[in-house]
Order: C-alpha cells, then structure tokens, then sequence
C-alpha cells in the first residue's frame, strides 16, 4: 500500500501488519494526510475510518472540500459524545469508555485492509493515557489480520511516557511540522540600533489614529471556542465598539469588535461555536495573529472541541491563550485543572474569568499582548 503522499510514495511501501503514525505538530493542519491515505486507497482496498474529533457529517463535508468522496464506512466515535444519535453502522455509544473503544478499533482492524485512526490524541484526550496500552495490541492485531493502521496524532504535551509509546509501537513515522515564518504586509517600525546595550529587533505593525496618534495595530485576533462558551459575551466586553451576527442566540456568522487599548487598536473578530460553522471558521481565521480561546469551565466534556478548534486556528504557529469562562458558575474548574485535562503546555496562559461581568477580560488581552510582543509582532 501507498500512503498517497507525494515524494514518499516514491520511497516507501506500506506492507501489511504495520502502523503508521502521522505525528502532527498542533499548529499545522495535518488531518489531511491521513484522509489523503485514505482517499488513495479506499478504492483498491476495504477501509474504514473511526473518527473521534468530528462528526461524520463534517467528515463528508471535509472530503468533499478536496474533491473526494467518503466511499468507505465510518465508525462514529464523535455523535456519542455530544448527545446525538447517529445514522452510522458502526457507533460507539460512549467513546470516552476506553474500553467500547477499543472494541470498536479492534473490530474494525479484524474486518479492514485499512484502518484509519482520527485521532489518537483525540481518545487520549477523552479516554486519558491509559488508552495507548491497547496501541499494542492494534499493531499484534494488525500483524494476524494483515491489515494496516494509520493513525492521526496530534503531538500535545503528553506524558514523555505516552510519547514513547506511540513512537515505539508505530512502524512508520511521518512528521507534520511548521515552518515559523509570516508574511506582513502593511506599515511597521522597530528599533534597527542601540548602541550602549543588546536589544531584541522586532517590528511592530502600526495604524495613525486622528486624533491620538501611533497605535501598535493588531489587524486580527481571533475569538473561538466551543459553542455557549461565551466567546460573543467576551468580544463585547473587551470592545470599544462591537456587532454581532446573532440569531435566536447563537452566533450564525461572526462577532467583530474593535479595541482600543494601552496604546493598540486591534480588530477582535469571534467565531460561531457550532460545528456546522466551521467552514467559515477557516476563513475567520486567516491572518489572524493570535487566539483567544474561549471555554466553559464547566463543561469538560466539551474541552476536546475547543482544542479541535484551536488545532485548526493555529495552524500557522500562531500565539495563543485559553479564557477559562464562567467562573461564577459552582462546579468551575480551575485553570491547572483544565491545563491537566486539556494536555497544553506549561507557558500556555490560562486565565480565569467570567464575561458577563467584564472580569478577566483584560488579563486575557494581556497576557495574549505580552505574547504577540515577545514574539515580535
Ligand atoms: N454564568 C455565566 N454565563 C456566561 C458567562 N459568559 C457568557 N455567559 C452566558 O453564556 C451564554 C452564551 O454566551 P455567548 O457569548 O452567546 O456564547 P458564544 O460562545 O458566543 O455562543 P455561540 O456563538 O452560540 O457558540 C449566554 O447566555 C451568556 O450570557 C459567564 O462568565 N458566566
Ligand atoms: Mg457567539
């Protein structure tokens, strides 16, 4: 088998029995890679993929953006989670019981050629990291039934423990990284010398305000998150002005505010929460040169969205901070805790606050400025 990529299809031919392992940094789109594999050879061979992080209807609409279709069985892992019913044969009813996963993979690797895994880091994230013990016996399995498993991983801050292990048990490695580089266009000044002490060069981005001035000038930070986490709430509350394309409640296009602040005006565009938005997600997003993202503090079960929507928000290796939303709710999590469920990395800000009363809003702008700053916008 092939794996469908250009250059390494003409080195590399996937025998059967083994793992291949896209190993994704989380600030590129690697996902379609794996569904390149699989549109590569869903004819020649019976395939299945088992998705964890969308549902199937959003995969379809995925593959149809490329110009593939969805030939191919899709074991929902995703519907379950969310409270829906599901139109799939195949359904795991509560994929966050690593158990009636594993089931499900196993079943599917006895039944396929080719076994398309989005993502590991998905399960992870909902099973914990005692999932990747059965990664082992996919391999074994896969090994009896000739068959071949290719995998989506998205390679957070897990467990060096974990890690290992998905390098160990894999067969073949494709690593999917970022280049970090960005285009500017528009006006922007620096400091070129000093000559009494050392200096870090960065350029800043600009705008001339009338009245008022010189203003660092942030041309896009974008607002997204899960759906109901408050990200419209928390545009408004950070704008000097601010509209929103609301219906019954609920975003239906964008939010966009404009800030005034500490010497920055800065255009804040929000997103929808629900899924069926995310097209237009990605267009919210170009060129955006930071994220906020916004969550319920108490919604847990919904922490793997919002990092499906940060994983297609960053793809370019933008900065980043987490709004741990609706802290005045009982039952909030703290920010070490979601950092904990959430697998980010340490120096990922994660501020506490509650937008429907303003608090923490700033802190959010804050610690995202500083970010912008030091990375040298
Ligand atoms: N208790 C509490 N409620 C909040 C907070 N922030 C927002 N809300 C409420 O949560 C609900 C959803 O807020 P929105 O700002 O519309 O959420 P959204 O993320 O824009 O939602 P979508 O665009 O539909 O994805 C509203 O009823 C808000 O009043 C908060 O900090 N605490
Ligand atoms: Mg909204």
């Amino acid at each position: 088998m092939k794996l469908g990529i250009p250059v390494i299809d003409e080195i590399l031919e996937i025998p059967s029995g083994k793992v291949v392992t896209y190993y994704v940094d989380p600030e590129v789109e690697g996902e379609v890679f794996l569904m390149q594999t699989l549109h590569e050879n869903s004819e020649r061979y019976k395939c299945v993929l088992v998705t964890t992080s969308m549902s199937p209807m959003v995969v379809r609409n995925r593959f149809k953006e490329f110009g593939w279709d969805v030939n191919f069985p899709i074991v929902d892992a995703y519907s379950g989670l969310v409270g829906d019913i599901s139109d799939e044969k195949y359904f795991v009813k509560d994929p966050s019981n690593a158990e009636e996963l594993n089931k499900a993979i196993e079943n599917a690797i006895e039944e396929n050629d080719l076994v398309a895994i989005n993502s590991l880091s998905t399960m992870i994230d909902l099973c914990g990291e005692e999932i990747v013990k059965y990664f082992k016996s996919w391999r074994d399995l896969a090994i009896v039934n000739d068959s071949i498993l290719v995998i989506n991983f998205v390679a957070w801050p897990y467990d060096e423990r974990v890690i290992n292990t998905v390098i160990a048990h894999s067969n073949v490695i494709v690593n999917v990284g970022g280049i970090h580089h960005r285009v500017i266009l528009g006006q922007y000044y620096g400091l070129v010398k000093v000559d009494w002490t050392d200096f870090k060069r960065k350029s800043i981005l600009f705008k001339v305000v009338k009245p008022g001035g010189i203003r660092a000038y942030i041309p896009k930070i974008l607002v997204t998150g899960p759906y109901n986490a408050g990200k419209s709430t928390f545009v408004h509350a950070i704008s000097t002005k601010a509209v929103s394309v609301d219906r019954l409640g609920t975003t239906v296009a964008l939010d966009h505010g404009h800030v005034e602040y500490k010497g920055f005006t800065i255009d804040v565009f929000g997103t929808p929460g629900q899924e069926r938005f995310d097209p237009i997600l990605k267009i919210l997003g170009e060129e955006a040169m930071g994220v906020i993202v916004v969550i319920d503090s108490t919604k847990p079960e919904d922490f793997p969205r919002a990092k499906e929507m940060l994983e297609k928000t960053t793809k370019f290796g933008l900065p980043y901070v987490i709004a741990a939303n609706k802290q005045d709710l009982p039952n909030a999590l703290h920010p070490e805790e979601i950092r904990k469920m959430m697998n980010l990395p340490a120096d990922i800000p994660i501020i506490p606050t509650v937008a429907s009363k303003g608090e923490g809003v700033y802190d959010v702008l804050d610690a995202l400025l500083k970010i912008l700053m030091e990375v040298g916008v």
